[in-house]
């Protein structure tokens, strides 16, 4: 045999195996997701391949205007928990108002409710323990944050553009609000947030009405805090502190006061400057400033920046 004619066959082989490769990986998938009245759904195994619970993953009657989400399905015959809702299940269903979730479902993944604008009421039961990125975005028609207790983050646009939301709380378990959270929830005016909640992502609130925020903590906590750049409304917004009442300003100013007289100026630079060169020490707290993750000396730069801008 010529040796181009075995690198012909060689070829014709690898791509007969890459193709049946392809179709066995392709007919499985399709295989996995199985019918269930308006439901599909996907199962989850043990190891003795007996199916233990399923997920959710897509809703086909897009004209429902209240759904009840089953807690269990029946695979042949036995009712088997719904654990999961997952991508995109409900995208789009634009008359959706009211949804119950059971009990037995522990998470919401990526864009579950995506682009559902008449949606009004979701319970989010204790077992959820997450939501996925833009799982709300769009809802235009919620006014009061779906949450529970057990979420511990608020994923990359996870609230996008959701305009009906005027005035939030993050509950007290919520530890970072992620990179573009609530991105041009444009009529959100005031935000609440607790001392666990320590890192807020870029853009978290980009575009938002963002003018007061509510934070249950002292200075000395809010200045811990990470704020990651492109948060003006954050830093602007006017804070009360309900841990250091006598203390004023915006969230920026009281991050930016150093010397605790509650006024950010000049004296607040050369304060930090004496901390980190050793001549004074013990309960200075300097914020990051430059949002980079370190407190240094390009933090009083950034300092002294703001001072020169008035800002
Ligand atoms: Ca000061
Ligand atoms: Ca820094």
């Amino acid at each position: 045999m010529s040796r181009r004619i075995e690198r012909k066959l060689a070829f014709a082989v690898l791509f007969s195996i890459l193709f049946s490769l392809l179709i066995a990986h392709s007919v499985q998938v399709n295989a996995e997701i199985l019918p269930s009245g308006d439901y599909r759904y996907t199962p989850n195994y043990d190891n003795q391949g007996k199916i233990i619970s399923v997920n959710i993953v897509d809703y086909k009657n897009k004209s429902a205007e209240s759904v009840s989400v089953p807690s269990t399905i029946d695979v042949g015959g036995e009712r088997v928990p719904v654990v999961s809702i997952r991508y995109c299940t409900f995208r789009d269903a634009t008359k959706l108002r009211k949804v119950t979730i059971p009990e037995t479902v522990t998470e919401l993944d990526y864009g579950v409710f995506y682009g559902c604008t008449s949606l009004t009421s979701v319970n989010i039961p204790k077992n959820v323990k997450s939501f996925g990125e833009f799982c709300f975005a769009y809802c235009e028609s919620l006014t009061t944050l779906p949450m529970n207790n057990s979420i511990k983050s608020i994923p990359q646009n996870c609230f996008y553009d959701c305009k009906g939301l005027t005035s939030i709380t993050i509950p007290g378990n919520v530890t970072e609000i992620q990179e573009g959270a609530f991105a041009d929830c444009v009529n959100l005016a005031s935000v609440t947030l607790g001392v666990p909640t320590k890192n807020i992502g870029q853009t978290a609130f980009f575009h938002c009405k963002y003018k007061s925020t509510v934070y249950k903590g002292s200075a000395a906590d809010l200045k811990k805090m990470s704020i990651s750049n492109q948060n003006s409304e954050i830093l602007n917004s006017r804070v009360t502190l309900t841990e250091s009442p006598g203390i004023t300003g915006t969230v920026l100013q009281v991050r930016a006061d150093v010397n605790n007289d509650n006024v950010f100026d000049i004296s607040d630079a050369t304060y930090a400057q004496k901390y980190l060169s050793g001549i004074i020490g013990d309960d200075v707290i300097i914020s990051d400033l430059n949002s980079d993750g370190k407190v240094n000396i390009k933090d009083i730069t950034r300092m002294r920046k703001i001072l020169a801008k008035n800002v």
